[in-house]
């Protein structure tokens, strides 16, 4: 995967938080969603290669652009790669302006990035340093008192990450039982997946069931910076059922490993925040403009790059307005 590509790729991720922290606390998640999908679609088409949308905004019928299936970037015989987006992950959180929201892709070689159906997965995520000590069918005390043994922990000292559902009500009994200390999120599972393989993050694991896509767009990131995701796609009907052995999946509820989820390390990773959030800072309009804090990762080397990057929009209005 070209080096060059992973500033294209942050910036593509930029255009899409600004387009969409435009519309930060004012209630309407469709609109904040619509910029950021607009704004990332623009910002893909000036960048050199042949790409194919494989986790999107959903199938061509339902999603005007960053659909399944979706050729973006210039072509001219550019890298054939695979591209899994979510321009904005969180639109609840940006509608009431909480935090935690992110705009992400993911790039991979073809062929590399699992296609996963819109439905739900279960998932545990740590970071390099806890890595081969989970199992996702493991009892969660066990799997806590591993995870805290590997980090030089007490278990009351870690923090987990829980989306705040009703599913979730006898996992997060059973975390506060054994004494870890959970912090409930309202939406948004990508970012503190990804937030475990930061030490200083002050988040250790993620687990729960959030959305499919999501989870392998968040394994995208883990597999570039070491650490260790399992995920399980948890079908409701025997037409999600049928969806998972349409994309290759002879047992729909097998678990799924890193490697199951992305092949290989030619992977980049590229996030920016929308809303603060425990891994990147939101974006601040000033001024003299915006500013904005991207993360950009790439699989091959495992270089992580932190991105401050100060946009004098008075030069360039229409950056993330997706024109
Ligand atoms: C959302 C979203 C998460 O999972 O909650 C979703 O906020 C699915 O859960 O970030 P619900 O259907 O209960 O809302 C995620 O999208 C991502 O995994
Ligand atoms: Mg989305
Ligand atoms: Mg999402």
């Amino acid at each position: 995967m070209y080096r060059e590509l992973a500033l294209e790729f942050a910036r593509v991720t930029e255009a899409a938080a600004l387009a969409s922290a435009r519309w930060m606390g004012r209630g309407d998640k469709n609109a904040a969603d619509d910029a950021a999908t607009e704004a990332m679609r623009a910002m893909f088409d000036t960048i050199n290669i042949r790409g194919t949308v494989v986790i999107g905004e959903g199938e061509m019928d339902e999603a005007p652009m960053l659909y399944i299936g979706e050729k973006v970037g210039l072509g001219n015989g550019g890298l054939e790669l695979d591209i899994a987006v979510d321009p904005l992950e969180g639109t609840n959180i940006v509608a009431k302006g909480l935090s935690g929201a992110i705009a992400v892709l993911a790039a991979a070689h073809k062929g590399c990035l699992l296609h996963a159906p819109d439905m739900y997965m279960n998932k545990i995520v740590v970071g390099p340093e806890a890595a081969g000590c989970i199992h996702i069918d493991a009892p969660v005390e066990e799997n806590l008192n591993n995870v805290a043994k590997a980090l030089g922990k007490e278990v009351e000292q870690l923090s987990v990450v829980i989306l705040d559902r009703p599913r979730h009500h006898e996992l997060i009994s059973r975390c506060r039982k054994a004494g870890a200390r959970i912090q409930l999120i309202t939406d948004g599972d990508v970012a503190p997946a990804v937030a475990t393989a930061f030490p200083d993050s002050g988040v250790d694991i993620m687990m729960g069931i959030g959305g499919a896509p999501e989870g392998v767009i968040a394994a995208a990131a883990i597999r570039c910076l070491g650490g260790e995701m399992q995920g399980r796609l948890v079908p409701e009907t025997e037409e999600e059922e049928a969806r998972c052995r349409a994309m290759g999946l002879e047992d729909p509820r097998k678990i799924l490993l890193l490697d199951d989820m992305v092949r290989g390390d030619g992977v980049i990773f590229a996030a920016t925040g929308i809303t603060d959030g425990s891994l990147l800072k939101g974006v601040k309009f000033t001024s003299q403009g915006a500013r904005t804090h991207t993360v950009v990762i790439r699989g091959r080397t495992g270089t992580i790059r932190f991105i401050d990057a100060l946009h004098r929009l008075d030069k360039k209005p229409n950056f993330g307005r997706g024109r």
